[in-house]
């Protein structure tokens, strides 16, 4: 009963947030790098250079001139580039992993970092930066579970390439696989191959101009093909590597009976279901083709992409879960809730976060039974998580309860997956276990962590870690096995 005895109990993050120096060691820029703070009022923006040679800004959903160049203007504030400086307190921070029990550390490896450009010149610097991390974490017996890619692109492949809309970016992505998976294969053996590749459609993410259908699924194709060869190579490097696919999962329910909403829903859950579809099934499904062709979409492929999708399926399905939202065919009778990144119709019987984020348990247990009766491998929750604003007392504390509210009621959710609905769940790892920027606003402020970083949203801080009361809480979650919650 309860969770499995090997379960992976540890706690997740990210590069481009969490790493900083990001021009040290002979990393090259990405295009995160070239993204501004913003906040739930304003959103981040895009600063780049015009063919003209003008300095201009987009948000993310929108597309840049084609020619644009990512500019970094000596006037904005970057939060990715000190971010919560991962890069000179590695140490620190894992020893504190270690203290919490952790039995894995989920980080992605910046692209930029090992191939400053992208291309095939790889920076030894960046190499050995991770091998010490690794090294690290198994002095402790931490399990690194690695994402290749999580939401960047070397700039000079989204300047020069048109990023992922281009082929010749599959071949340069593979090249980073091959020296990442042969450096580290005796250190490494979980990976998961893009973050939330569902979400990935901006310049930011996959380095692409044009914000249009076509430019976007065509990307996702090439995501597809490279995560497809990538699966294959791995596993003819190591064949006990683990390779994931990472979906952002965020269900949709119906907002009433009416079946006109339940087919709302339906559309809604299979956009993010045409990923998992393609990476775990190996094939596109007919509703995607059905659309493409209503929408006048041409996916270029070339001959045997079709195989190699079939061929490179994944070990197991690794997602995000924060939250549900709800589906109505009559969008004008609801209220809206949410901030600029994920607008959501408001579910009556739950309530939200600052951020309109609903808090939704049992979403997580509706989420693992389908998707484990829908795909039958093994699932992997590689996020979750409370994004809040942390007070600190006047002997300075972090009491956060809502957070070990948050966390005790989804965990034991998992725990009726597993014993209720025979879910074959691997591990669980808290998003932002320690603070880090916030990816949707580039906040500070919307923290997640067990650890206080002390940091701001303008880049005022001692970077300083304090144990917050969830600290010593989700300690005691792991050393029962989570039984006590
Ligand atoms: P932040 C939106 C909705 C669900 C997941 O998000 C999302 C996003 C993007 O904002 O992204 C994932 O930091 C992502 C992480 C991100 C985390 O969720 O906006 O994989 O990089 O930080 C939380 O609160």
């Amino acid at each position: 009963m309860g969770f499995p005895e090997n379960f992976l109990w540890g706690g997740a993050t990210a590069a481009n947030q969490y790493e900083g120096g990001y021009l040290s060691g002979g990393k090259g820029l990405s295009t995160l790098d070239a993204i501004t703070g913003g906040s739930k009022e304003h959103p981040r923006m895009i600063t780049y250079k015009t063919k003209e040679g003008k300095i201009e800004q987009v948000t993310r959903e929108q597309s840049l001139p084609e020619g644009a160049t990512g500019y970094i203007d000596p006037n904005q504030y970057y939060p990715s580039h000190v971010a919560t400086d991962f890069y000179h307190h590695y140490k620190e921070d894992i020893a504190l992993f270690a203290e919490m029990g952790f039995k894995c550390f989920r980080l992605s490896i910046s692209w930029a970092r090992i191939c400053p450009k992208g291309t095939k010149e790889v920076n030894e610097e960046g190499l050995q930066f991770y091998q010490d991390v690794f090294d690290e974490c198994l002095k402790y017996g931490i399990e690194p579970v690695v994402t290749m890619n999580h939401f960047d692109i070397p700039m000079y492949l989204a300047d020069e390439y048109d990023g992922w809309t281009n082929r010749k970016v599959i071949d340069y992505f593979l090249f980073f696989c091959e020296t990442v998976f042969k450096r580290y294969k005796d250190k490494v053996k979980y990976w998961m191959t893009f973050n939330e590749i569902n979400f990935l459609r901006s310049w930011t993410q996959i380095g692409i101009h044009s914000s249009e259908s076509q430019s976007r699924y065509q990307a996702a194709h090439h995501l597809f093909v490279a995560s497809a060869k990538a699966v294959e190579l791995g596993h003819q490097i190591n064949p006990d590597f683990q390779i994931g696919m990472m979906v952002a999962y965020i269900p949709s329910y119906p907002m009433t009976s009416n079946p006109e909403d339940v087919l709302a829903a339906m559309e809604f859950n299979r956009e993010q279901e045409f990923y998992i579809d393609v990476q775990v099934k190996g094939y596109y499904p007919a509703h995607k083709l059905k659309q493409f062709e209503r929408e006048d979409v041409t996916i270029v492929k070339e001959a045997g992409d079709d195989e190699l999708i079939a061929r490179g399926t994944v070990d197991y399905i690794g997602f995000s879960y924060y939250m549900s939202t709800a589906s109505t065919a009559n969008p004008e009778n609801v209220k809206y809730v949410g901030g600029n990144q994920v607008p959501a119709v408001k579910n009556p019987y739950l309530t939200e976060s600052e951020w309109g984020w609903a808090i939704d348990p049992l979403g997580l247990r509706i989420s693992l039974a389908s998707l484990y009766d829908r795909y039958n491998i093994p699932l992997f929750v590689v996020e979750n998580g409370f994004g809040a604003v942390d007070q600190l007392t006047e002997d300075g504390k972090i009491i956060d309860d809502y957070r070990i509210d948050y966390f005790s009621k989804h965990i034991k959710c998992m725990k009726d997956a597993i014993e209720l609905d025979g879910v074959d769940l691997i591990g669980y790892t808290p998003w932002g276990c320690i603070d880090i920027v916030s990816a949707g606003t580039g906040e500070m402020k919307k923290r997640y962590g067990f650890i206080y970083v002390d940091m701001d949203d303008e880049g005022n801080g001692t970077l300083d870690r304090k144990k917050k009361k969830s600290f010593d809480w989700y300690k005691n979650v792991i050393a029962s096995n989570g039984e006590q919650l």
